[in-house]
């Protein structure tokens, strides 16, 4: 049972990094925002893959092979066994990248922030699945371009996705649960102070008290992958 608020209302919960260190997927903080030297600010940006796309795709094909070597943990899978007997509307927004979520079973979920695991054709603007390396101008499997495919990742400075269905959720939801996130990057850290103005209960999961703490009602430290489950029983 999910403490103090029964299984029914709307509810939306926000993951971040920290609920897949537990899988060994490091965090943005653990790896001191760095990859292989590069600030991830210096490799996650529009201007960084104009620059050098090589070293942005090598970036992203790294982590993507990565993601085959690791499995969703007992947060992952205690927040798919929360939906599927949530009576209300729940919906889950993840600004990981990874895939761990869906391995796990969750299905009302959104990338706001893309996936390792899709391409981004700027020949024929059309995102597909992708698995292995994009690096070395691999062809679109749409259009068969070569060297057009760029990683389907939101970028510092580019829009999230689905902002608008994201905005409207939290503007009805009864209930708000941050895990695993420092509540360092926007909008996604700004979702709580919504999430409040509309007089949702807020509740935040996480290793340490992150920069929003304040505005929540209830903080819960530890590891997601023990605290995720109490939580949710
Ligand atoms: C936007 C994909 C507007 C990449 C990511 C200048 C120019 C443009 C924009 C800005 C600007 N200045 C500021 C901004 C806004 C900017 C922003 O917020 N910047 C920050 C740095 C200040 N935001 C944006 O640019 C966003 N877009 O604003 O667009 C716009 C408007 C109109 C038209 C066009 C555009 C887009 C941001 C998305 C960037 N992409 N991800 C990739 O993954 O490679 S962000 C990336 O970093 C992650 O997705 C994540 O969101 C963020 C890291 O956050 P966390 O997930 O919280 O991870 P972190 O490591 O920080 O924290 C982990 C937490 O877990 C910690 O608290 C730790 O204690 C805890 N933890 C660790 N272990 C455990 C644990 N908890 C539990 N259990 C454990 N075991």
């Amino acid at each position: 049972m999910v403490a103090g608020t029964g299984q029914s209302g709307n509810l939306v919960i926000l993951s971040g990094a920290g609920i897949s260190a537990d899988s060994g997927v490091p965090t943005f903080r653990a790896a001191d925002g760095l990859w292989e030297g590069h600030r991830v600010e210096d490799v996650a940006t529009p201007e960084a893959f104009v620059r050098n796309p090589e070293l942005v795709r090598a970036f992203y094909d790294a982590r993507r092979a990565h993601l085959g070597t690791v499995e969703p943990n007992a947060a992952h899978l205690a927040l798919a066994e929360l939906e599927r007997r949530w009576d209300g509307d729940f919906l889950l927004v993840t600004q990981n990248v990874d895939d761990l979520h869906e391995r796990a079973g969750s299905q009302r979920l959104i990338h706001m922030h893309g996936e390792l695991n899709s391409g981004w054709c700027l020949a024929c603007d059309t995102r597909s699945p992708w698995a292995g390396a994009m690096g070395q101008g691999a062809a679109c499997p749409s259009c068969a371009a070569t060297g057009t495919v760029r990683p389907d990742i939101v970028w510092f400075g580019e829009m999230p996705y689905e902002m608008e269905r994201l905005d409207e959720a939290v503007r009805n939801c009864d209930l708000f649960v941050s895990i695993g996130t420092s509540g360092a990057v926007y909008p996604a850290a700004g979702f709580v102070q919504t999430a409040r103005y509309v007089g949702a209960h807020c509740v935040e999961l996480n290793l340490e008290p992150s920069q929003g703490s304040i505005f929540f009602q209830e903080t819960r430290i530890g590891r997601a992958s023990e605290i995720v489950p109490a939580w949710v029983e």
